[in-house]
């Protein structure tokens, strides 16, 4: 009998301590349709959490290189399947930060298409984590990291207007590729497999950036989280008499 407990306590706090000093952060993931206002939604989580530990992870970051091969025909290449992404470095990113480590996050350049350009963008562990991105629901080991889901929705029309402003602007296209790309791979992948997602939402935002009422709410919520978690950390009594309470 002894035995086994003494194998039990030895092998816990060992795989505890190291959670237990930096503790698990809060993942929120964040995703939505292109040009549907998650990066807005995420500025401003981020603004509203100005004394937090809080960083955005963009699944953007994690884009394949586009190779010689597919370059030629680049527009031939769909941006918007989850194939496009390295879920496996993103996955292996998240892990490291949620043992407290520093972690490289590729720079991903949307004009040569690489991701080895730009030197890559340090991350340090955080309190909270925002994941956003198309198609950050899609695969569900990185659903299952999150605490909170949020799908930002924003009509066709309006993703598409923002789009053309966006891409013409930011990424010096010209609008007959904006259109041409936006019929044959945005708009089907939109449909494939990011509305598809939206079921596993926990909130979902109509209006996108503009809702601030429903950004009140998400930011109120992760507080009251993080409360909890910090009064635990300063207080390790007080949850004994909570639940003393509660039974
Ligand atoms: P957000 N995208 C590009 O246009 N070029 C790239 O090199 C990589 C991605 C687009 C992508 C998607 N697709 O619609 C959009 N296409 O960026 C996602 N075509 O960006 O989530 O910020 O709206
Ligand atoms: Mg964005």
């Amino acid at each position: 009998g002894f035995h086994q407990m003494d194998g039990l306590v030895s092998t816990r706090p060992e795989q505890m301590a190291e959670e237990e000093e930096h503790g698990q952060p809060f993942v929120i993931g964040v995703a939505g349709g292109a040009a549907s206002g998650k990066t807005t939604v995420c500025d401003m989580i981020m603004q509203q959490l100005h004394d937090q530990r809080a960083v955005v992870v963009n699944q953007d970051s994690f884009y394949h290189n586009v190779n010689e091969e597919e370059l030629v025909r680049v527009h031939d290449y769909n941006f918007d399947h989850p194939d496009a992404f390295d879920t496996e470095k993103l996955l292996s990113s998240m892990e490291k930060l949620r043992k407290g480590q520093a972690v490289d996050i590729p720079n991903y350049d949307f004009k040569s298409y690489k991701n080895n350009v730009f030197p890559p963008r340090r991350v340090n562990p955080s309190d909270v984590i925002i994941l956003e991105g198309i198609l950050i629901f899609h695969d569900p080991r990185v659903r299952d990291l999150m605490n909170m889901k949020i799908f930002v929705d924003a009509d066709a029309d309006v993703r598409l207007a923002r789009r053309i402003k966006r891409d013409t602007v930011e990424k010096d296209r010209d609008i007959a590729t904006v259109l041409d790309q936006y019929s044959k791979f945005v708009k089907p992948a939109f449909e494939d497999f990011i509305l598809p997602t939206k079921k596993y939402a926990d909130i979902i935002i109509p209006r996108g950036g503009d809702n601030h009422v429903a950004i009140d709410l998400i930011v109120q919520h992760i507080r009251t989280k993080l409360g909890q978690h910090d009064l635990c950390k300063i207080y390790p009594n007080l949850y004994v008499i909570q639940s003393t309470f509660q039974i």
